[in-house]
């Protein structure tokens, strides 16, 4: 059945992340039958010249440079923010009290305190009927969604480890130059945050687990690294010379630790962007009893399977997830014709719209991504602290 009913969305920021979600919202309804169809409403940037071309560029009917003018928009019924982790909290908190429903990029906030006033707007919110979700799209990756769909089905029986990585190479090179990510001010945390919570947030997800405990290390390998005007984004407008002025680095490079979950598993965790030639390797390994499941996003339509039960000649096996049984994928393409990084984001939006047009919470909500916020407090604290054990108090839901 088509529908019609508008869902008008205004964003913040249009960058990386707002080209990802100004895709995902033009794409959801074209793949999937959604019961509200998103509109591309009004983009929000300081740069006005800058807001209009990539407003032109993703498809957005308007432009306003201030963020509050979305807010005082009735034409509008969702945010959306895409813009660095020092704004999330004040425009989340005021597009909630406007009864806007709000869509938030990851890491939810820059601190706990932050995080916790979030999540309290959003369960005050939600009692009218306005919700609130956070952006931690690899969970709607295929791969991750059939991991955590096999996970619940009992086929690894119980699980005893998680082994998480987040591998990326795009600082390397010393001269890479500054970007808003590595100033601790607006990302609060550097790999960490940036991708770590990713790697938290999905094994958490997939295992049905919440981590009660972590020790850590962390390092920053280049403490100074050249400045580039504004600070740019991810990779910046390539490098520059080692003579130009340079800019100190406030976060980590490289998070290590190892985690308890609260019923039984163990993890190890690595969040790095100096693994040389692993461009976007996030990568899980779940062993439980009775099997394990192994992931890389550098090869993302793939799911690796270990069933104890098929005997000792049992191998991995690559699951290629394509088949219409699997998840999202029955609405893309024939079977093995896969999908990219792009769709975690349009199947982030189908989830989101089909809650929000049923009236339920969609997930993971700003509960859910405190929770990942503790975790990420407790790291950098153990991390600081000569790897001491920080245990982690868990919020209510
Ligand atoms: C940059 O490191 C980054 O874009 C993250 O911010 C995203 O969340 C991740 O999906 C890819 O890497």
């Amino acid at each position: 059945m088509a529908h019609s009913t508008p869902l008008r969305i205004g964003m913040a920021g249009y960058a990386f992340m707002g080209a990802a979600h100004s895709h995902a919202w033009r794409t959801a309804p074209r793949f999937f039958d959604l019961p509200l169809i998103p509109e591309l409403t009004a983009l929000a940037g300081r740069n006005a010249d800058a807001t209009a071309a990539a407003a032109a560029k993703l498809g957005w009917s308007s432009t306003e440079s201030d963020w509050r003018r979305l807010i005082e928009q009735d034409d509008i019924d969702l945010i959306d923010i895409c813009t660095p982790g020092d704004t999330h909290a004040e425009i989340a908190i005021a597009a909630l009290e406007a009864g806007k429903h709000v869509l938030c990029e990851k890491p939810l906030a820059n601190t706990v305190e932050e995080a916790e006033r979030m999540a309290a707007a959003a369960r005050t919110a939600a009692t009218r009927g306005v919700y609130a979700m956070c952006g931690y799209s690899y969970r709607r990756t295929p791969a991750l969604a059939l991991a955590k769909r096999m996970v619940d089905g009992g086929r690894l029986g119980t699980i005893r480890h998680v082994r998480a990585q987040y591998l990326q190479d795009w600082l390397s090179d010393e001269n890479a130059p500054m970007t808003w990510r590595l100033d601790k001010s607006r990302s609060g945390s550097g790999a960490l945050g940036d991708i770590g919570a990713h790697i938290i947030d999905a094994a958490q997800w997939i295992t049905g687990s919440k981590i009660s405990g972590v020790s850590a290390l962390m390092e920053t390998f280049v403490r100074e690294r050249p400045l580039a005007g504004d600070l740019v984004g991810l990779g910046g407008h390539g490098n520059l010379d080692a003579g130009s002025p340079r800019g100190a680095v406030t976060v980590d490079d490289a998070a290590i630790f190892t985690a308890r979950f609260d019923d039984g598993p163990v993890g190890v965790f690595e969040a790095t962007r100096y693994a040389l030639g692993r461009r976007n390797a996030m990568r899980l390994e779940i062993n439980g009893s009775e099997g394990s499941l192994a992931f890389d996003f550098e090869d993302n339509n793939v799911l690796s399977f270990y069933d104890a039960a098929e005997g000792p000649d049992a191998g991995f096996r690559r699951i290629i997830v394509t088949e219409p049984e699997h998840p999202y994928a029955g609405n893309w393409w024939p079977t093995g014709h896969g999908l990219g990084y792009e769709h975690g984001f349009t199947h982030q939006v189908v989830d989101l719209v089909t809650a929000l047009a049923a009236g339920r919470q969609p997930e993971p909500s700003f509960g859910d991504a405190l929770q990942v916020q503790h975790v990420l407090a407790a790291v950098e604290a153990s991390g600081g602290n000569a790897s001491r054990w920080q245990e982690i108090r868990q919020p209510e839901p």
